[in-house]
């Protein structure tokens, strides 16, 4: 683990590098999502599989830039699923943008997930490890070394409310939840990239990050294996909670490797009112 820890480590000192002196334009190709790609999309793909391809603890890895799983060591423990460069539609507008990684072992499954790391490239390079607990790090840019900061936890309950997915879209009891927290208080935080937009509320102690399932988009649009796992696994660490509106998202097994799941995460008093919502729907 530790080998794989520092080769991300690695990695993400290089696409750092990269999104600041690279060509932050598109490209005209999609991936496997049918998203389109932008050149650091590639770059940072490129950059991961390199670090990783010389880790012996690894056996698999797939990103959602690839269509399928590239074998490294057939008697490594790990499989590593990775977002090499999530929100790069925020890239050329200068917001910040991660990378995501959940390490599993057996199968590319939520219940086999046994550790997950991102990287928020934002005005500091941060990190934070879910592993026995869930820690932040801060990247010292002199040195190229990562700090420990603290150990993140969440409170019972937040002030802030991400709600992604096209409003014209979201369910009737959706579109009520999210008033009804409006209501309640809850001050609007939403960037768009799903990596500050969590970091901002695991950092703050608390609140709720929801990507629904929409009238077009009935699975939502983060992917499980890439996106979702990685991050239910640090929220339900840190002492909150992930839900696909009714069940913990790491029950979820998905069909194929880019399958794309609803997802709720946050602290317990949100995800109870979702559960509600979701509950009494209709
Ligand atoms: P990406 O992997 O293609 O960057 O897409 C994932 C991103 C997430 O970071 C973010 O939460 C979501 O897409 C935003 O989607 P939308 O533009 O529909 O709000
Ligand atoms: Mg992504």
């Amino acid at each position: 683990m530790t080998e794989i820890i520092n080769a991300i480590k690695k990695a993400a000192i290089k696409i750092n590098e990269a999104i600041k002196y690279e060509d932050t334009s598109k490209i005209n190709s999609t991936n496997s999502s049918g998203d389109e790609q932008v050149k650091l999309d590639v770059i940072s793909d490129e950059i991961i599989e390199k670090e990783f391809s010389t880790v012996s603890s690894i056996c698999e890895i797939i990103s959602e830039e690839k269509d399928s799983i590239v074998k490294i060591n057939p008697a490594g423990k790990y499989l590593v699923a990775y977002d090499p460069l999530d929100g790069s539609s925020l890239i050329d507008v200068n917001l910040s943008v991660g990378s995501i990684f959940g390490i599993y072992k057996n199968s590319f499954d939520g219940e086999n997930i046994v550790a997950s790391v991102y990287v928020v490239y934002g005005p500091r390079v941060e990190m934070v490890i879910a592993r026995d607990n869930v820690e932040l790090f801060k990247l010292d840019e002199k040195t190229g070394e990562f700090t420990y900061q603290k150990e993140l936890r969440l409170k019972e309950k937040g002030k802030v409310l991400a709600p992604g997915g096209t409003q014209k879209e979201w369910l009737a009891h959706h579109k009520n939840l999210i008033e009804s927290l409006f209501k309640e208080g809850y001050r609007l935080r939403y960037s768009g990239g799903m990596v500050p937009d969590l970091h901002q509320i695991l950092l703050k102690g608390g609140g709720l990050f929801a990507y629904p399932a929409t009238h077009d988009k009935q699975k939502g649009k983060l992917r499980m294996l890439f996106e979702v796992f990685p991050f239910a696994y640090t929220y339900k660490l840190a002492g909150g909670l992930a839900i696909d509106g009714h069940n913990d998202l790491l029950a979820l097994r998905p069909d194929f490797l880019h399958d794309t799941t609803p997802c709720f995460f946050g602290s317990d008093y949100e995800i109870k009112k979702v559960l509600q919502a979701y509950h009494n729907k209709g």
